[in-house]
């Protein structure tokens, strides 16, 4: 049966540094939406248009954009054996699309991994990412903006999922390779679960 795994935390809590490597380990993709709109901002596209100015303020792409995208993502071949979402869902009504989203292909979520980091070291990376990336959104203003944002409008999704049974928290404020570790273990189990 498909996997379907979610990545979940603060902005800079690790989410794609650990989805990237698992989905290395496993062949099963990484659909980072934050990555997807990325692409659409470059290349000049209608959505990256809108996303453009939005993502710059640090604020949420509108639920119902985001979630076409990723229901177009999710029906290309290599999703066919599940997918690790990395910064989608960030808001209930995108949880509640995804769980429709993945009903319609007889799947759910088999694992929500909450990648928990305190904000003084999210600061810290994030600034650091600037000067190597250069990433428009990742100025101090923008990324008080986007914690803000995360737990005003993202944070609450972890009682959704713990009810569920699905929530595992991981120490995300240690080395990328012990918290790799924890995700590895947590993927594994996620995959025994579904078989
Ligand atoms: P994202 O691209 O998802 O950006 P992010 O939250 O910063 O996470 P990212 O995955 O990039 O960072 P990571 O933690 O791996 O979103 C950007 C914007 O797109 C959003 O603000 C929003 O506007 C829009 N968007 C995206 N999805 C959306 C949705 N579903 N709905 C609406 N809008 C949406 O890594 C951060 C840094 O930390 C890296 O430099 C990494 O090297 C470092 N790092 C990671 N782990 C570390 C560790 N253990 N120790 C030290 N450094 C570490």
């Amino acid at each position: 049966m498909a996997v379907y795994i979610i990545f979940f935390g603060p902005p800079g809590s690790g989410k794609g540094t650990q989805a990237s490597r698992v989905a290395a380990d496993l062949a099963i993709p990484q659909i980072s939406t934050g990555d997807l709109l990325r692409s659409h901002v470059s290349q000049g596209t209608a959505l990256g248009k809108v996303a453009k100015p939005i993502m710059e303020s640090g604020a949420l792409v509108p639920d119902d954009l985001v979630t076409a995208m990723l229901r177009e993502r999710l029906a290309q071949k290599d999703a066919s054996g599940g997918a690790l979402f990395d910064g989608y869902p960030r808001t209930v009504p995108q949880a509640a699309a995804l769980d429709g989203i993945l009903a319609e292909r007889g799947g759910k979520v088999g694992a929500v991994l909450f990648i928990d980091v305190p904000d003084a070291p999210i600061v810290d990376r994030l600034v650091k990412r600037a000067a190597l990336e250069g990433r428009a959104d990742d100025t101090p203003e923008t990324i008080r903006e986007r914690l803000r944002v995360y737990r005003e409008k993202t944070a609450p999704l972890a009682d959704r999922y713990q009810a569920a049974g699905v929530l595992r928290t991981i120490d995300g404020f240690r080395s990328i390779d012990a918290v790799a570790a924890d995700v590895r273990a947590a993927v594994e189990a996620a995959r025994k679960g579904a078989r």
